[in-house]
């Protein structure tokens, strides 16, 4: 039986739109992973040290892949677009984050789920919350009473529909 996982997207280098379509492509040809649905394109201002603006979205995946396989899939997906891990939190051709996997926990030096940082992050819970409203947050909260920071809605905003998805 697949389980559900949430996975967040951004690029703020290049192509960013194309990248963003790639990593849709790579990982719905991952064996164990079907790209269900994807949320709108958000353009959003960079948190972190001064880069240029980032695309974001969500996606929704079934999986039959225990949460280390989806993250080793996930890296994988970062490789092939040519993600340069130099700086933290610096600029990238792509991110693929797990944000939830289904209602499960995680916490392991490498891998935390939900994603610890996802309830401050606008570009994350605004296109999370166009699949899933009551998505589950760190420390056992939930979206649809989350209240997120003012200033992290700001810098949001609608760039493009859904990425597209495959048939089959
Ligand atoms: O954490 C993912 C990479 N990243 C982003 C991002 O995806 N969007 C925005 N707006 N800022 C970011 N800073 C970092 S690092």
């Amino acid at each position: 039986m697949p389980t559900t996982a949430y996975l967040a997207l951004g690029s703020n280098l290049g192509d960013r739109l194309e990248h963003l379509r790639a990593a849709v492509r790579k990982l719905d040809a991952t064996e164990g992973v079907d790209v269900v649905r994807s949320s709108r394109v958000y353009e959003t201002e960079p948190v972190g040290p001064p880069q240029p603006a980032y695309l974001n979205a969500v996606i929704q995946v079934d999986t039959t892949l225990a949460p280390r396989d989806l993250l080793e899939s996930a890296l994988g997906v970062e490789d092939s677009l040519g993600r340069v891990r130099a700086e933290r939190w610096g600029p990238r051709t792509i991110d693929v984050d797990i944000l939830v996997y289904d209602e499960r926990t995680v916490d392991e030096p490498d891998l935390v789920i939900p994603h610890p940082r996802m309830h401050e992050r606008g570009f994350v819970l605004i296109p999370l919350s166009e699949l899933d409203a009551d998505a589950m947050l760190p420390g056992g909260r939930r979206l649809s009473t989350h209240r997120l920071p003012p200033d992290a809605v700001f810098g949001v905003r609608p760039f493009a529909p859904p990425l597209p998805i495959e048939p089959g």
